[in-house]
């Protein structure tokens, strides 16, 4: 599928204010600064649709945006960062708790991404035990894969693989837009 047309829709503080259509959700988890928000323009090709940073907490809202006028791309905050105390961390985390543990009416799958560099955290494997524990439709993507050289990557691949199991992954790099068609692919089918 190419994407022709990406538009911002709304951003929701809240569980509440996601829009519930029918039409498919395709939602980006993952630490703070792995990159959601910029795996976002780089597949939909529209540079600063999605407010990325250098410093994690960029995304606040749950913000949803209309692809091609046939799914949604739904971008999270990132969890495993604490801004101004516990009080911003422990918000953030309602949001994507809630989000993972509402059941929507039409086709969901979550992509979470992991950090190549850094690989699963704990939160990381907690989420995804939470993906099987509430039966999501979910892809584990791994990105940054440009800040590794050739024989390390496949190291930390390999490592990465071992951690997660029988869990495919996916590495791309946003930043790079390497393996950027192959990842939409996945997402899209
Ligand atoms: N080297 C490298 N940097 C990347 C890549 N993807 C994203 N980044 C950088 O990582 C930083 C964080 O990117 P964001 O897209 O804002 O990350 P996020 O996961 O949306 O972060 P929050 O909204 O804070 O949860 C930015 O400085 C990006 O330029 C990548 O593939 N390679
Ligand atoms: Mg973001």
């Amino acid at each position: 599928m190419e994407i022709k047309s990406a538009v911002f829709i709304k951003g929701s503080p809240t569980i509440n204010g996601v829009f519930e259509d029918g039409l498919p959700h395709v939602a980006f988890i993952g630490r703070s600064n792995v990159g959601k928000s910029s795996t976002i323009n780089a597949l939909t090709k529209v540079k600063g649709l999605a407010k990325t940073s250098g410093s994690p907490g960029a995304t606040k809202h749950l913000n949803m945006f209309l692809v091609n006028n046939k799914f949604y791309i739904v971008d999270l905050p990132g969890y495993g960062f604490v801004k101004g105390g516990s009080g911003r961390r422990d918000t953030l985390h309602d949001l994507i708790e809630d989000y993972l543990a509402y059941s929507y009416e039409g086709k969901q799958t979550i992509v979470l991404i992991i950090d190549a560099k850094v690989g699963p955290s704990n939160d990381d494997l907690d989420i995804l035990e939470m993906l099987k524990g509430h039966g999501k439709n979910f892809i584990v993507a791994v990105n940054k894969i440009d800040r590794l050289k050739n024989a390390e990557l496949k190291k930390q691949l390999t490592n990465i693989q071992s951690l997660l199991g029988g869990t495919k992954i996916l590495p791309y790099s946003a930043l790079k837009k390497s393996k950027i068609a192959e990842l939409l692919k996945e997402i899209t089918a």
